[in-house]
């Protein structure tokens, strides 16, 4: 409900933001990348509002566990963003594209740059091909704080020059400049959500490249010995699935009363908590947790690795009322909690 409106107003503009609801829930939106943990976040949440839900993932780095609850619910399809025409087939009927699909991690950018470059941006310019040609309405594109790169100034706002280290940084940031230039040239509404280091439930733990907080509560509930990379005075503005999805779902339009075309096609958002917590104050508030008592082991910083980050989060405020819904705590509970389960299952 907007502020401004009261009394017969409000019943109005309520009634009208249901419509909206409504409209959109008949729609069909595309994941890619849904069999990865915050693709498949996002699906369960568009399934929930009432969505059909069309999925794409080449389970490179997703895994179909994700989708165990839900697969009966959505069209499924086994494809690679570097397929055109399976790319073509996906966009088809399509009302809002949810681009999720990437091959992460900057340490295995650093050792494989190619890679990196054709699933992030070959596989970005061959989707906005299909989505432009389908004349999908929005793609929604997730882009990553990493284009911030080292500069000094906290927090990152959106008017900063980008400052891309790692290739995969430049990567992702190269998907925004394709995301803008689809808008500009073509009219294809595309929106750029800058995610800052999201985490939660169903975030892979067992690959060298996985994030630090998925592999920090799996060893630590294990036993195991987590190892920080430099000297854990880095800092991140860990951002819990939740939040992500709340982002998601309004910077695509009409869902809810959320981004309208003229505030943010085209457009570079923030998407965080706003708040920063190093590596060592995260691994005690770990131990707390999940009363860990062991040892932590201190190794050689990483290649590309960032010092500080960020969110200035006020763009997608004023822009689409973004704001964070989970904080950092309530993720980390709630993250630790479902792992927990995991490993009790012997699924993790
Ligand atoms: C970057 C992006 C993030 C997302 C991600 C995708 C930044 C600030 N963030 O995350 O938004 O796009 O890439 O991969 O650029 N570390 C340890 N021990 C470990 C693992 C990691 O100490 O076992 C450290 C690592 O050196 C880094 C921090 O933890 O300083 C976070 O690492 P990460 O791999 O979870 O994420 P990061 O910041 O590279």
């Amino acid at each position: 409900m907007r502020s401004d409106a009261v009394g017969e107003g409000a019943c109005l503009q309520s009634a009208l933001d249901s419509t909206l609801i409504y409209d959109a829930s008949m729609a069909l939106q595309l994941v890619t990348g849904i069999a990865g943990f915050i693709g498949s976040a996002l699906a369960r949440a568009l399934l929930a509002e009432g969505h059909q839900v069309r999925g794409i993932d080449n389970l490179a780095t997703g895994s179909m566990s994700n989708l165990s609850e839900i697969i009966d619910q959505i069209d499924f399809r086994q494809a690679d963003l570097l397929d055109p025409a399976a790319m073509a087939s996906a966009c088809v009927g399509v009302d809002c594209v949810f681009h999720e699909a990437a091959l992460p991690s900057v340490p295995r950018s650093v050792i494989d740059p190619v890679a990196s470059n054709q699933a992030n941006v070959d596989g970005t310019l061959n989707l906005l091909i299909a989505a432009r040609d389908a004349k999908v309405r929005r793609v929604v594109y997730a882009a990553s704080s990493s284009a911030y790169g080292d500069t000094p100034t906290l927090p990152k706002h959106e008017g900063m020059t980008p400052n891309p280290i790692s290739p995969y940084a430049v990567a992702k940031l190269t998907g925004e400049l394709y995301m803008r230039s689809f808008y500009r040239v073509y009219g294809l509404e595309t929106v750029c959500l800058r995610y800052f280091n999201v985490f939660g439930p169903r975030q892979a733990p067992n690959s060298p490249y996985s994030g630090v907080l998925a592999k920090f509560i799996t060893n630590m509930l294990k036993g195991e010995t987590p190892t920080i990379y430099g000297d854990g005075e880095q800092s991140r503005d860990f951002t819990y699935i939740d939040n992500v999805v709340r982002g998601n779902l309004l910077a695509s339009g009409p869902l809810a009363a959320g981004a309208p075309a003229e505030k943010v096609a085209g457009e570079v958002f923030n998407c965080a908590c706003g708040e920063r917590i190093t590596l060592n104050q995260t691994a005690e508030m770990l131990r707390g947790i999940t009363g860990y008592t062991g040892p932590v082991e201190y190794a050689q910083d990483r290649s590309g690795d960032i010092k500080h980050s960020l969110a200035d989060i006020t763009r997608a405020e004023s822009a689409f009322g973004y704001r964070p819904v989970v904080n950092f705590e309530e993720g980390l509970r709630r993250t630790v909690e479902w792992y927990r389960e995991q490993i009790a299952a012997g699924r993790a």
